[in-house]
């Protein structure tokens, strides 16, 4: 039996860091990345046959838990007919149908493989749209790895210290602005040191990228407010929130309309795909309808669509989310029964089923609320967690999900296990 620590060993002479996305080298928590064989429900078990509850659900997508049925059935029946063709088929039509139904303010979508071409693709849509260049986004707030969105961004950028990455040029970088989330004023002094130049604003309309931190009441309002005021398009990526804390995702629960919505994660079913949407006459501008370009080989592909279009079915059924919001309520009274029982400064954020335990005093609500955070601590507590089989994100500044696959029991052994992996910390 091949261990972790041998196939990391492997993985660093073939691949940059040893793995495929860097929050995954556990850098931020130190120790040798756990490599996975398997996972069933709420459980993953690794190589060495060591067996966790998941709090990381692939960082989002697995909002049905891993390898549910209905959704494995789906894409190997796909498979056995093809796995793609280049061209057009049914299941792209019904994925961005279920899409438009469940997505408030979605008229049209386009389907593509990933959150980082779907966040790269609106940017590109709404400047081709407005005939204008700039673009704001939020300090600690990540929108996949595209040029313009790695100046300050948040989740690995920020885990890492590299929030503005080298190999972005100035001069691309320079048309990127940065507000402050949950500050409005910080927007409307970009937009009015720029009139009539900002093409859109970008935001998580509720952040998972450093930590789970919501919009204060009528910050995504005011944002609205804003964007129709300076002719600039509201983008919401809801890459993390759609589908997950409503049907119709942040924008739902919120009641905020985008201009244009980024997806991925959940609506791919755990299999690579993206989308993004918006009201028709933009979409409109998208070729081969308009001259805005984008295309992709495995765009809408039949295995990701046939899981995106199963997971968005098993989410239509009676009182799904009302369970998932009831999951996350066990948690957080757990979770902040452990607190009450620690005297160490943290801070405990969840909307429905996202959420993270932050070792700072908090209410986080912006990037600088986590001056104070104690990510060594984190890192102590995350080690403490994977030695009682909770896999928690190896990082401060990520959200945690729980899945429909996750029990009660599942939910009271995490917060058992934070208790004392709380007392481990706060005596170390
Ligand atoms: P992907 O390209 O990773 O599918 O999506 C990019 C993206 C866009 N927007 C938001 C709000 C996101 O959270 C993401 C990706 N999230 C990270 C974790 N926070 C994915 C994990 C990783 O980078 O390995």
């Amino acid at each position: 039996m091949t261990t972790s620590k041998e196939l990391f060993e492997r993985a660093q002479r073939v691949i940059p860091g040893g793995v495929s996305s860097p929050v995954r080298a556990f850098k931020a928590v130190g120790g040798t990345p756990v490599f996975f064989r398997s996972g069933r429900g709420s459980r993953v078990a690794d190589v060495e046959g060591r067996e966790y509850v998941d709090c990381v659900g692939s960082w989002g997508p697995l909002i049905l838990g891993h390898a549910h049925p209905e959704v494995v059935e789906a894409v190997v029946e796909a498979a056995r007919r093809g796995t793609t063709f280049g061209a057009p088929t049914e299941a792209e039509v019904e994925l961005a149908e279920l899409i438009a139904r469940r997505m408030p303010s979605v008229e049209k979508a386009r389907l593509v493989s990933s959150g980082t071409e779907a966040a790269l693709s609106a940017l590109r849509l709404a400047r081709g749209f407005t005939g204008r260049d700039r673009v704001i986004k939020f300090e600690g707030c990540y929108h996949g790895h595209g040029d313009s969105f790695l100046v300050k961004a948040g989740s690995g950028a920020l885990t890492f210290g590299t929030p503005s990455s080298p190999g972005v040029p100035a001069a691309l970088a320079a048309l990127t602005h940065n507000a402050r989330f949950n500050d409005l004023d910080s927007v409307r002094a970009i937009l009015e040191g720029h009139p009539g130049e900002v093409a859109a604003v970008i935001v998580e309309p509720v952040v998972g990228n450093m930590g789970c931190v919501p919009p204060r009441p009528g910050f995504l309002q005011g944002l609205r407010e804003l964007c129709d005021r300076h002719g600039a398009l509201l983008i919401l990526d809801e890459v993390i929130t759609g589908f997950r804390l409503a049907p119709g995702g942040a924008q739902e629960l919120y009641g905020v309309r985008a201009d244009l919505t980024v997806m991925g994660k959940v609506v791919g079913g755990g299999l690579p795909l993206g989308a993004y949407g918006g009201r028709a006459e933009i979409l409109a501008r998208v070729a081969p309808e308009g001259p805005v370009y984008q295309a992709g080989t495995l765009s809408g592909n039949p295995l990701a669509t046939a899981a995106g279009i199963a997971t968005l079915k098993a989410l239509g059924r009676p009182g799904a989310y009302e369970e998932l919001d009831g999951k996350g309520r066990r948690l957080e009274e757990g979770v902040r029964r452990a607190m009450a029982r620690s005297s160490l400064p943290l801070c405990f954020q969840r909307v429905g089923s996202m959420a993270t335990l932050f070792f700072a005093r908090g209410p986080v609500e912006s990037l600088d609320s986590l001056g104070d955070c104690r990510t060594d601590r984190y890192a102590k507590l995350f080690h403490a967690l994977l030695r009682r089989g909770v896999y928690f994100p190896p990082a401060q500044y990520e959200a945690f999900f729980l899945s429909l696959a996750h029990s009660d029991e599942d939910i009271d052994r995490i917060a058992q296990a934070v208790g004392e992996a709380l007392g481990e910390v706060e005596g170390a």
